[in-house]
């Protein structure tokens, strides 16, 4: 090659001047580095002055240009591109270091490698070819100690990595064959020196069939654009070329950066932006290795594991939704590779309508344990597996782990939240490893005993706990959708269970139980709680279905139950957050609670709360409720009428239910038929009027430890005449001359006329009417006759 003839024809003519150019060129024989420093100028009448400065290598060398001081005059521009802001004007220095050519003309076509002025000095500088040129432009006068470098020839053989690629400078193919022990190093154009701009380098691994390549990067150091690196970058792909699926993307600083291909090729490129900013960078130096021995991937692909690209073994698992499968140690059931490290990623599903942990059990377990003296010392100083149970894999902190393993130990262990982890590492010592069985289970986040089969299935046993909560799954957060669960709550023979709602949304799709009384049973179609009262032998009653905003009642489980069960049941459309409730498994009370009674063989009876009229108020310090229970039988033939005269109770069917106190009505005791669940205040005008269907009816009045206290409620029950099945028959002869008939039809008994009680029913004074204190009464039929005398009067006098 001729030597560089170094004459600029810079834009601004210098003026006619001593020369100041210099040129250092490597011979044979002759020196292969020195120092060079800033020309003496004496420039008094600041005349345009510029300096040349030429390195030239050997064939085979490269030129390296480190710069020890800088202190020329002007500042540079502040994290703009360089030249484009008029600073670094009256002094500076360019560098060129990708001069290719000798021609004299050719030092202005090359790429310009940046302007530089001000106190910090150009970092170093290896030439991309075999020149490199710095030019010292100054219209200032004296100048003296304003820069001062050193130069060096180096060998350019450690660029040349592989076979060149024609029509680019730094692409090359790289083969097994042509390196020492199927390793070598790979190195950046001109690193550690700043690499140029717009240039785009490829780098082609391409190994034997059965081997895989394995690249280190030491040292990486490129401008950093950004997180996606839009700038200057490195791309890995798993393949021979960049159709090949990405490993990565790289730029800026990285550490540890360890790559490996899933087969016999790997492709590098690396690209630089041709724009001009100032950026300094070093590019990469690493070395690479075509090896047989790296891990063979079958322990992964074979076992629904996914290979984590660029790794030499990583792999991750994905649910597929309470699904089951095996993770195996490298080549098992062969002995594993030493020196290898292998992550296992096990991800549950967790999205807004699943949400998993993983359940991980190991079939068989074999890694070489370490015995030591010290027996305080861990065990598992050369191979292990270490689990993470909540997964680690983000915050980085592999040195905390939850399980060590080695010798042939098993062990069952369940992440805590949906993803798991675990880092198998052997040592010098080879060993079986390892199959485990990993199962994805539905996690509900429900306190309580879970159902071993992993179904939504929760069972709270007096004898485990006295008190604790419940809840929907997942609650605070929305239930998922098409979901049953069951919570099944047994007291002890001597125990009653009691349940409080503290919270309740449920998804109902229209507005429903809006009317007191049609509240708590079959009115809610989409999502839906129930609620049961455990008798033995299986054989539950409904309490009532419950949706909306519609909290259930607080409820005891009466004398003679096994105890309560509540069901959720959600369907395939939207969802809400679903409900939190309180459960207390206390000493039984009698059949008729804290108050109540057992009423037959009387003709009426008056039911009142606690304190009427006065007002209820919350049960006693320390108790979870109070319960008033009542059982009213009528005579064989008869029915009993239940008129609610005054109502008052906290709550609010429609909008937020009966969670704090509640009244329930069986009018039906011997049927399925969930009771009537009733709060709030009934208005005077509305009749809340029930007839039983059979002989007995029941009242319960519940409150709870929430309960702040109302005027509460006073209700007539009547013997009726009616032997009839289903609604009583009315406006027939009374049987008996012993009977009573209401105006509205019905048949009360005799002794209940006149004395003070309403018994006839809402709106039915005829009972109480005509009261005269001498009078005798009047059989039956000839009162209906004088009554309907009267109003056939009255009828023709209007
Ligand atoms: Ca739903
Ligand atoms: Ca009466």
């Amino acid at each position: 090659m001729q030597p560089v003839v170094a004459y600029l024809e810079a834009p601004v003519r210098p003026t006619k001047s001593p020369k100041c150019d210099q040129t250092f060129v490597s011979r044979i024989g002759g020196p292969q580095n020195g120092s060079f420093t800033a020309p003496l100028l004496h420039n008094h009448r600041n005349h345009s002055r510029q300096c040349l400065y030429t390195f030239l290598a050997g064939p085979g060398q490269r030129v390296e240009v480190v710069f020890k001081s800088f202190n020329l005059r002007g500042s540079p521009p502040d994290g703009s591109a360089v030249g484009e802001l008029p600073s670094c004007v009256h002094e500076y220095m360019d560098i060129y270091s990708e001069v290719q050519s000798s021609e004299p003309a050719e030092l202005i076509n090359s790429p310009f490698g940046g302007r530089y002025c001000g106190a910090i000095p150009p970092r170093r500088r290896i030439s991309m070819y075999r020149a490199v040129a710095i030019s010292f432009f100054s219209n200032k006068n004296v100048s003296t100690d304003l820069f001062e470098g050193t130069f060096r020839f180096i060998n350019a053989s450690e660029y040349e990595i592989g076979i060149p690629i024609a029509g680019s400078p730094c692409s090359y193919t790289i083969t097994p064959s042509m390196s020492i022990n199927k390793t070598g190093a790979l190195i950046s154009p001109t690193y550690p020196g700043a690499y140029p701009k717009d240039m785009s380098c490829t780098y082609q691994f391409l190994g034997e069939s059965n081997q895989r390549v394995r690249l280190e990067f030491r040292d990486f150091d490129l401008f950093f654009g950004g997180p996606h690196c839009p700038f200057d970058y490195v791309k890995v792909y798993d393949g021979p070329d960049n159709s090949s699926a990405l490993i990565g993307t790289y730029c800026g600083q990285q550490r540890n950066l360890v790559l490996y291909s899933s087969e016999s090729s790997l492709f590098v490129h690396f690209y630089t932006l041709p724009r001009t900013a100032n950026s300094q960078n070093r590019g990469f130096k690493g070395i690479y290795e075509f090896s047989e021995s790296f891990v063979k991937l079958d322990f992964i692909r074979e076992n629904d594991g996914i290979h984590i690209r660029g790794s030499e073994c990583d792999q991750k698992i994905l649910s597929n939704k309470e699904s089951t499968g095996v993770v195996l140690s490298p080549n098992y059931p062969y002995p594993y590779i030493q020196k290898t490290v292998c992550r296992y990623f096990i991800y549950g599903m967790q999205d807004a309508q699943h949400l998993e942990r993983v359940r991980l059990e190991f079939i068989s377990f074999n890694i070489p344990k370490v015995e030591h003296k010290d027996k305080s010392e861990s065990n598992c100083t050369d191979g292990y597996l270490k689990i993470y149970l909540k997964g680690q894999e983000t915050a980085d902190a592999y040195d905390k782990f939850d399980y060590e393993l080695c010798g042939n130990e098993t062990q069952r262990v369940i992440s805590d939240g949906p993803r798991l982890a675990m880092v198998f590492s052997s040592g010098e010592l080879q060993g079986r490893g390892f199959k485990g069985k990993y199962t994805f289970e539905t996690e509900y986040k429900i306190p309580g005993t879970a159902a071993p089969d992993g179904t939504c299935s929760f069972t709270y046993v007096s004898s485990s706990k006295k008190r604790g909560e419940l809840n929907s799954p997942r609650y605070p957060s929305n239930y998922p959708s098409d979901t049953n669960c069951s919570y099944l709550f047994l007291a002890e023979p001597n125990e009653q269970v009691t349940i409080v709602f503290d919270h309740f949304k449920i998804k109902a799709d229209n507005n429903v139980n809006a009317t007191a009384g049609s509240y708590g049973s079959g009115a809610c179609f989409e999502d839906w709680l129930e609620m049961y009262v455990v008798y033995r032998d299986n054989n539950d009653r409904l309490l009532g279905r419950y949706c909306g905003l519609t909290a259930p009642g607080p409820v005891e489980s009466p004398r003679g139950a096994v105890g309560l069960r509540i069901t959720l049941h959600t369907d395939q459309e939207s969802v809400a957050s679903g409900f939190k409730a309180r459960y207390f498994f206390e000493s039984a009370k009698s059949d008729a609670g804290d108050c109540g009674g057992n009423f037959s063989n009387e003709d009426s009876g008056i039911i009142t709360s606690p304190n009427y009229p006065a007002g209820y108020k919350a049960p006693g310090r320390g108790m979870a409720s109070n319960a008033c229970n009542w059982v009213m039988t009528a005579r064989a033939g008869y029915k009993l009428s239940i008129n609610f005269e005054q109502f008052g109770l906290e709550g609010d069917p429609a909008n937020r239910g009966c969670p704090a106190a509640v009244l329930r009505l069986w009018v039906n005791v011997d049927s399925d038929q969930p009771p009537l669940e009733l709060c709030g205040e009934k208005p005077p005008i509305e009749h809340w009027h029930y007839i039983s269907t059979g002989q007995t009816a029941r009242i319960s009045f519940t409150t709870s430890d929430k309960t702040v206290g109302a005027q509460g409620f006073r209700i007539v029950w009547t013997e009726i005449q009616d032997s009839g099945p289903g609604p009583p028959s009315i406006g027939l002869l009374c049987e008996s001359t012993y009977h009573f008939q209401c105006a509205a039809g019905y048949c009360i008994s005799d002794k209940l006329r006149c004395d003070g009680v309403k018994n006839c029913g809402p709106g039915d004074d005829s009972d109480e009417l005509h009261c005269d204190a001498n009078s005798t009464h009047l059989p039956t039929f000839l009162q209906t006759l004088v009554l309907s005398i009267m109003a056939l009067v009255l009828n023709t006098y209007n």
